[in-house]
C-alpha cells in the first residue's frame, strides 16, 4: 500500500502490463497495479520486490486502486482489446474524476478509440489509445509508443513516457503525440502491417537459400548474422539469426525445422489490408504477406495437394541446377532490401491516405523516428526513410526520393534474378515478387489499363477518357466491332 498518492496507474498484468508497469516503476514514477484476477496482482508486486523494490504498489479491487493515484488521474490499461476494454473502462469509471485520463495502450480498432474516447467525455474525463510496441522485452526495458487522442491526456503523461521509451542515440526518445482521435492506434496498426511485411520477405529470402542455394542452418545463421552488419541491420534480422543458431532440446538437428509451418496472427495485419482497400492504396507486400499466413494455415489441404502434384511428377523443387552461392546471397540480400522500401512505401502512404482522410496532420518522418528503437521493425533502414521525408514532406511515395531511386536501381538486376530464380524453381516469393510489380508498376509511365477501361466501357457503357482530347467518351464498340466485320 502506499502512503502518498501514486503518480499513475496500470490495469491489465498480462505480458504486457506487468512489464510496462515494471518499466515505470523503475523509471521513479510510483505506480498503482490492478488485475481483474487478483493473483496476477500479487506476482507483479512480488517481481518489483525482486527486481529491486521498484515503487509499485498492487490493488485487489478498483476502487481502492482508482483512489490511490494522484489527481488528475492518468490511469493506462493494457487489456484484450474489444469488449474487456469496454467493460475495464465501466469498472474504473465508476471511481474516476473529471479531468481523469484513462489511456488504453492495446492494439485497438482506431474507431473504438474514437468512440470511447467521446462517450467518456460525458463525464469529463480524457481518453488516449496508445499502441505499444516491442513485445514483453520492450515493455520492460523500453518500447515505442504511439499515443493518440487528447492532447491535454498526453500532456500528463508526457514525462512518464518520454522515460519509459526506448531512447535511441541521436535521435531520441520512441514516442510522440502522433495526432488526434485514433491515430495513435490506426499507426500502430500500419507499424503491424508493415512488420507482416518484413516476416514475410525474410521468410522468403530463407526459403530461397535454403530450398534453392542449399544453405545449411549454420551457413543461414552466418548469412544473417552478416546482414544484421549492413543495411538490413534490424531486430527482425538479428532474432533470425539467433533462431538458425539453436539446436533442438527435443532431438537432433535445429529447432526451426521441428517448428510447424503455421502462422498465427491477432488481426492487425488483416486491419491493415481491409484499410488499404477500403482507401484505395496499393500495398501488394503487406497483401501478400497476409495472404501468405492463410495459405500456411491449409496446412492439411497442402499436405495433399503435395501428393497430387508428386504422384504427376511434380517434387517439391523443380530445379536442381548448382548455383553460385556467394552470388545467390548477395542478390537475395538486394533483392530483400529493395522489396523492403516497397512494403515501408506502401505502408507509409497507407498512413498518409488516412491522415489526409481524418484531417490528422500525421508526420510521416517523425514516425519512422518513433520505430527506430524498441518496436519490432526497429532498423537502420527507418533513418534512411526519416531523411526521405526531411529531405521532402510531400513525397508521393518513397520510390522517388532521391537516394531510394538509386538504391532500388542498383539491386534491381539482383532482384530479378531472385524473383526469376524462384519462380523456375518453383518456390514462392509473393513478397518479393509483389514489391517487384509494385515498383514496375509505378515506374511506368503507361499501363495496360487502357485496355481495362476500353473493356469497360465495351460491356457496360462506363465511358473513357482519352490521352489526347479533353472529356468524358463513349464508343458503341460492340456494333463497330461487328459493322466492320460485314
Ligand atoms: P492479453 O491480450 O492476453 O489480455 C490479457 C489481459 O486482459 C489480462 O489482464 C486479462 O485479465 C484482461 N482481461 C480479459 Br482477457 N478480459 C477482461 C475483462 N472482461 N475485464 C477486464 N480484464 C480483462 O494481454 P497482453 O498480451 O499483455 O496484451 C495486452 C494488449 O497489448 C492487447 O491489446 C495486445 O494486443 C497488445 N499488445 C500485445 C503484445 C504482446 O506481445 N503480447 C505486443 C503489443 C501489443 P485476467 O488476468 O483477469 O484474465
Amino acid at each position: 500500500m502506499a502512503v502518498q498518492p501514486t503518480r499513475i496507474g496500470l490495469a491489465g498484468l498480462a505480458v504486457m502490463g506487468q512489464n510496462l508497469a515494471l518499466n515505470i516503476a523503475e523509471k521513479g514514477f510510483p505506480i498503482s497495479v490492478y488485475n481483474r484476477t487478483t493473483s496476477k496482482v500479487d506476482e507483479t508486486v512480488e517481481r518489483a520486490k525482486k527486481e529491486g523494490n521498484l515503487p509499485l504498489y498492487g490493488f485487489h479491487d478498483p476502487e481502492s486502486f482508482v483512489k490511490s493515484i494522484q489527481k488528475p488521474r492518468v490511469i493506462i490499461m493494457l487489456v484484450k482489446a474489444g469488449a474487456p476494454v469496454d467493460q475495464t473502462i465501466k469498472t474504473l469509471s465508476a471511481y474516476l474524476e473529471k479531468g481523469d485520463c484513462i489511456v488504453d495502450g492495446g492494439n485497438e480498432w482506431y474507431e473504438n478509440t474514437e468512440r470511447r474516447e467521446k462517450a467518456v467525455a460525458e463525464n469529463g474525463f480524457l481518453y488516449l489509445g496508445m499502441g505499444v510496441s516491442g513485445g514483453e522485452e520492450g515493455a520492460r526495458n523500453g518500447p515505442s509508443m504511439m499515443p493518440g487522442g487528447s492532447l491535454e491526456a498526453y500532456k500528463n503523461i508526457e514525462d512518464i513516457v518520454l522515460k519509459v521509451a526506448a531512447q535511441v542515440r541521436d535521435s531520441g526518445p520512441c514516442v510522440t503525440y502522433i495526432g488526434k482521435g485514433g491515430s495513435g492506434n490506426f499507426v500502430k496498426m500500419v507499424h503491424n502491417g508493415i512488420e507482416y511485411g518484413d516476416m514475410q520477405l525474410i521468410a522468403e529470402a530463407y526459403d530461397v537459400l535454403k530450398s534453392v542455394g542449399k544453405l545449411s542452418n549454420e551457413e543461414l545463421h552466418s548469412v544473417f548474422t552478416d546482414w544484421n552488419k549492413g543495411e538490413l541491420e534490424s531486430f527482425l534480422i538479428e532474432i533470425t539469426a539467433d533462431i538458425f543458431g539453436i539446436k533442438d532440446d527435443k532431438g537432433d538437428g535445429h529447432l526451426v525445422d521441428k517448428v510447424l509451418d503455421k502462422t498465427g496472427m491477432k488481426g492487425t495485419g488483416k486491419w491493415t489490408v481491409q484499410q488499404a482497400a477500403e482507401l484505395s492504396v496499393p500495398a501488394p507486400t503487406i497483401e501478400s504477406s497476409l495472404d501468405a499466413r492463410f495459405l500456411s494455415g491449409l496446412k492439411d489441404e497442402r499436405v495433399q495437394a503435395a501428393k497430387v502434384f508428386k504422384a504427376g511428377g511434380f517434387g517439391d523443387i523443380l530445379t536442381d541446377q548448382t548455383v553460385d552461392k556467394k552470388q545467390l546471397i548477395d542478390d537475395v540480400r538486394k533483392a530483400l532490401y529493395a522489396s523492403k522500401i516497397c512494403s515501408y512505401a506502401q505502408g507509409m502512404n497507407l498512413i498518409r491516405a488516412k491522415s489526409m482522410e481524418k484531417g490528422w496532420g500525421l508526420k510521416l518522418g517523425e514516425l519512422a523516428r518513433i520505430w527506430k528503437g524498441g518496436c519490432i521493425i526497429r532498423a537502420i533502414f527507418l533513418d534512411r526513410i526519416k531523411q526521405a521525408y526531411d529531405r521532402n514532406a510531400e513525397l508521393a511515395n518513397l520510390l522517388v526520393d532521391p537516394e531510394f531511386a538509386k538504391e532500388i536501381i542498383e539491386r534491381q538486376s539482383a532482384w530479378r534474378r531472385v524473383v526469376c530464380l524462384a519462380i523456375n524453381s518453383g518456390i514462392s516469393t509473393p513478397g518479393m515478387s509483389a514489391s517487384l510489380a509494385y515498383f514496375d508498376s509505378y515506374r511506368r509511365e503507361r499501363l495496360p489499363a487502357n485496355l481495362v477501361q476500353a473493356q469497360r466501357d465495351y460491356f457496360g457503357a462506363h465511358t473513357y477518357e482519352r490521352t489526347d482530347v479533353e472529356g468524358s467518351f463513349h464508343t458503341e464498340w460492340f456494333k463497330i466491332a461487328r459493322q466492320s466485320k460485314i
